[in-house]
């Protein structure tokens, strides 16, 4: 999608810390991290939000949320736990317009999050 700036890391436009990829998704490291492991897992198809990309109805959700596990396990946070976050719309602090998974791990999480 034009003027999308995920959009433009899957089409390599932009450049990012990519640490795993599968057909349909893009993992990449966040470029403000808030753990030593903060990761972003994308659907390279534009959605907008978790709730397009849960409508979208054809496993792609589980694909990104299967890529977050394999992020979890190359950073070596599975074990301890690490947390999965899709913030949906404005007010939950969503920024980019394209969904994204936040895979945060390597230090003790609190909760509940800010
Ligand atoms: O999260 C949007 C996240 O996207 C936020 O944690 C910063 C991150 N971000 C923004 N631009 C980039 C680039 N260019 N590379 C990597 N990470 C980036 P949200 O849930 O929408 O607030």
């Amino acid at each position: 999608m034009k003027d999308c700036l995920f959009c433009k890391i899957v089409a390599k436009e932009i450049p990012a810390e990519i640490v795993y990829e599968t057909g349909r998704t893009l993992a990449f490291r966040d470029i403000d991290p808030k753990a030593p492991t903060h990761v972003l897992v994308i659907p390279k198809e534009h959605h907008a939000d978790a709730a397009a990309l849960a409508e979208a109805d054809d496993g792609l959700a589980d694909e990104v949320l299967k890529t977050a596990h394999a992020v979890a396990v190359l950073d070596q946070v599975a074990e301890s736990g690490y947390r999965v976050v899709f913030n949906t719309g404005p007010a939950a602090g969503q920024t980019v317009f394209h969904t994204h998974a936040h895979v945060l791990g390597g230090r003790d999480l609190t909760w509940p999050p800010g």
